[in-house]
């Protein structure tokens, strides 16, 4: 009796180490436009991405001002990382950025080509 306990539990841990290591390797890469302008830009909005859970990485590319985010599908979204650009100031895709953190940004930073911040 005691014995089938021990086998039964042993198989549960071996299904649950597998679960885990499963949905540990299981990652995603989203590119996302922002109004990015320049390299205190490209710091702000990656030291905000990585602040997200699950971000595993977050690289913006100022020349095309896409940041490119290695993420954990079943910890965090591409909603959720949009947002967290959006309350750092700037826009994410068709997602503006919030008024407070844009106001609050150096005025640099502010300068955006194609004007959809703020509505
Ligand atoms: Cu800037």
């Amino acid at each position: 009796m005691k014995y089938i306990l021990i086998l039964i539990m042993t198989g549960w841990m071996a299904i649950q180490a597998k679960a885990q290591q499963l949905g540990t390797k299981k990652i995603e890469e989203a590119k996302i436009n922002t109004s990015a302008q320049c390299e205190m830009c490209k710091e702000r909005i990656e030291k905000a991405l990585y602040k997200v859970k699950g971000v595993i990485s977050a690289n913006l590319d100022l020349h095309t001002k896409a940041v490119t985010i290695i993420y954990k599908p079943h910890k965090t979204n591409i909603e959720a990382l949009r947002k967290a650009i959006n309350l750092a100031g700037y826009n994410a895709d068709n997602s503006p950025a919030n008024t407070d953190a844009y106001n609050k940004l150096p005025e640099c930073c502010q300068k955006v080509g194609n004007e959809i911040h703020h509505k």
